[in-house]
């Protein structure tokens, strides 16, 4: 049979997180969605669940006959065995097409127990029937494999690459491999399982991680069975990546399987036509938390607003994983500190991690509604004061200031005053919670005794569900939250990649992240002075707990020290670096992944390329260090390329004073980089839309 064509192939990419938010992966497909539709075109299908609520409201069914007859035909195959899908375009930027398979259709689920019986016989997974998640993963697995199968043999002419991004999506990766069906595969994997485990246990994780028996730790924790789906996947791919060079060491030993290269997050980069655009945005959205915070503190605001600086941190409740515990630990010695030095500088330190809660408290709401009652009143007087001058002055009197106000007004608003006192200090959390007495937040905060006394220079607020815009507390959604506070915290213990600080750094928000986690490391590679960008990491590798803790602790105090000029130039020198985590820049590893893939799974099409030796001339090094590994990914490989693109790294900045000598070149401009992505694009065969 003649091979199939590599130059326009189809690519599907499969995960638990399309058009079904959970977590960071959705962010994942969803932000590279543009770049890879300008890739792909027609030929780009996603795979994943039929999230009954979320998928009206995500995916605009389209008849997929329009789109190919193979499309249409498989799954019309599949319907004929009652499985249900939905085809659309996924109503995002790039508008992907996307195939949802309804896991609770009865034919769905009555082959369950067949194919969790096939993938122990033929592939060792011993799954128990009542882990839901793996049986979800199961399920996922064989439909994709099922309907991959059915198009493949009715597409006989194009490649086809299918990409599955973790463990979830990752059951049909061994089903692809056994039935020998004629795909190029890639898995990504955003951690490991293990890995977040251990991690979140008490185990000296990154110095042992050589040494761990992992059937027996994935044993103990009662994961054995997902962790061989992983491993499985893992394995069975052609190309293995994952999304930082920490992930990949940590996936050579726990996986058993040194990834091809490293395929880091991007963000889809908005940039302003004029700088003072994202200040104006910070100033905007900043009043908006000063309103939360005079409503939240109300008859104990005695501090200066204009001296008031906001830290945040966010994302999904690990606390020790993500550093929340380091973060509160730090936030109590920075609080000693202020004082010891009589600072005039507040902190609010925010901690958005959702929890158990069962509804927001009194203390919280009342706090806004006394303080809106008073905004109101002054509103109506202030109105009344308008008219009553303005009438003075048509009568060309000059008014009185001691009559401006009538006494009624004066007594309304002695009340309103009145409303605004309290002896109990500010609440710490804003939620009652449902188990309040074991919440490791509330459990810091107390033993730190940081209550929002007077006295304290930071002050702390626990909101416990994810901010959006339909809060009532603080009136903004999450991206406006980040753009007003002035700096976000995230010292994680295990972060493969981590998306809040990235996030930040695109609207221009200092961050503290660590050198564990896959950004920080990043960042660390690619910016020659990440401190002098607003960009600052804490060493959790070389130090202790003690250490690092005190590390962080500097950090905040040193951002806490700054004017507000330093912060603003501060800002305008994080958003510079947008752009190096713009997948203009980033979408190019996903690329070369994809085309090692090809090579492996249909090597004679490259043999005789005409221009197959400047294509591998053409690609920067991690792409040619891939190419050298073995499908099964044997340990014998060359080390798994660090930086992606081996571009220059980003000089300290001009304006920053004592600057040595400009090691590297500057950036690439942006049309440099897309411009770069077509040209490789092109020479690698794959035509762009
Ligand atoms: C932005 C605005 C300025 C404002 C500043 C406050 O830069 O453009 O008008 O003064 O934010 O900055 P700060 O760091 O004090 O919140
Ligand atoms: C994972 O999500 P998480 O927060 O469980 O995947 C994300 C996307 O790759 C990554 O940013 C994060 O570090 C991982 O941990």
């Amino acid at each position: 049979m003649a091979p199939r064509s590599i130059r326009n192939p189809w690519l599907f990419e499969s995960a638990w997180e399309v058009a079904n938010k959970v977590g960071g992966i959705y962010t994942v497909i969803k932000t590279k969605a543009p770049v890879t539709a300008a890739e792909y075109g027609q030929r780009y299908v996603m795979i994943g669940p039929l999230n009954p609520k979320s998928a009206p409201l995500e995916v605009e069914p389209v008849d997929a006959g329009l789109v190919s007859p193979h499309l249409r035909d498989s799954l019309d195959a599949m319907a004929q065995h009652g499985v249900h899908a939905t085809f659309g375009r996924w109503l995002i930027d790039g508008a992907p097409y996307a195939i949802l398979f309804d896991l609770n259709a009865g034919a769905v689920r009555g082959k369950l127990d067949e194919w969790r019986g096939d993938l122990f016989r033929n592939h060792g997974v011993p799954a128990p029937p009542s882990d839901s998640e793996t049986n979800d993963a199961i399920m996922l697995g064989y439909l994709t494999a099922w309907f991959l199968g059915e198009f493949v043999a009715r597409e006989t002419q194009s490649a086809i690459i299918a990409h599955f991004h973790e463990w979830q999506a990752g059951v049909a990766l061994p089903l692809i491999r056994h039935r020998q069906l004629d795909i190029a595969t890639i898995f990504t994997t955003h951690a490991t399982l293990l890995g977040r485990y251990l991690c979140a246990g008490s185990v000296d994780f990154y110095n042992n991680m050589r040494n761990f028996d992992v059937d027996a730790e994935s044993g103990r924790r009662g994961i054995y069975h997902r962790y061989c789906i992983e491993r499985g996947a893992a394995h069975s791919s052609q190309v293995f990546t994952t999304v930082s060079q920490i992930t990949a060491f940590e996936s050579e030993h726990l996986l058993k399987r040194k990834p091809d290269g490293v395929v880091p997050n991007g963000l889809n980069v908005v940039k302003f036509a004029a700088v003072h655009e994202f200040q104006n945005l910070h100033a905007i959205a900043k009043e908006k938390i000063n309103n939360f915070v005079r409503g939240h503190f109300y008859g104990h605001l005695d501090f200066d607003l204009e001296k008031t600086l906001y830290f945040f941190t966010a994302g999904r409740f690990e606390f020790r994983n993500k550093g929340v515990d380091m973060y509160l630990e730090a936030l109590g010695r920075l609080n000693d500190r202020l004082k010891a030095s009589n600072s005039k500088v507040t902190i609010v330190a925010f901690v958005i991690m959702p929890a158990s809660t069962q509804s927001f408290t009194v203390e919280a709401l009342k706090g806004h509604a006394v303080t809106k009652q008073l905004r109101d009143t002054v509103a109506d007087i202030q109105k009344k004061i308008g008219e009553r001058v303005f009438e003075a002055a048509t009568r060309g009197h000059t008014p009185d200031p001691m009559s401006l106000m009538t006494s009624e007004e004066l007594v309304t608003l002695k009340r309103r005053i009145y409303a605004l006192k309290r002896d109990p200090l500010p609440p710490v959390v804003t939620h009652n919670m449902t188990d309040d007495s074991n919440d490791p937040v509330l459990g810091s905060i107390r033993r730190l005794r940081l209550f929002n006394d007077r006295n304290d220079r930071v002050k702390v607020v626990y909101h416990p569900e994810f901010i959006n815009s339909n809060n009532p507390l603080f009136g903004l959604d999450y991206e406006e939250f980040v753009r007003g506070c002035h700096l976000g915290v995230f010292p994680s213990y295990y972060e493969p990649w981590g998306y809040t600080p990235a996030e930040c750094t695109v609207m221009g928000v200092p961050s503290i992240t660590t050198n564990l986690s896959g950004f920080g490391c990043y960042m660390e590679e690619m910016v020659e002075t990440p401190d002098d960008y607003g960009i600052y990491i804490v060493d959790r590798r070389m130090k202790s707990v003690d250490e690092s803790v005190n590390h962080l602790v500097d950090k905040m105090a040193q951002f806490a020290s700054k004017s507000r000029r330093q912060r603003i130039n501060l800002r305008n020198r994080t958003e510079r670096l947008a752009e190096i985590l713009d997948w203009k820049r980033m979408g190019l590893e996903y690329v070369k992944a994809r085309h090692l893939a090809l090579k492996r799974q249909y090597p004679q099409s490259f043999q005789n390329r005409t221009n197959s030796a400047p294509v591998a001339a053409a690609i920067p090094a991690p792409i040619q260090r891939m190419g050298t590994t073995t499908p099964t990914g044997s340990s014998s490989v060359t080390p798994v390329p660090g930086t992606p693109l081996n571009p220059p790294r980003v000089p300290r900045p001009k304006s920053a004073l004592g600057s040595p000598r400009l090691k590297h070149a500057h950036l690439m401009a942006d049309e440099d980089v897309s411009d770069r992505v077509l040209h490789e694009l092109d020479r690698l065969g794959i035509a762009a839309a």
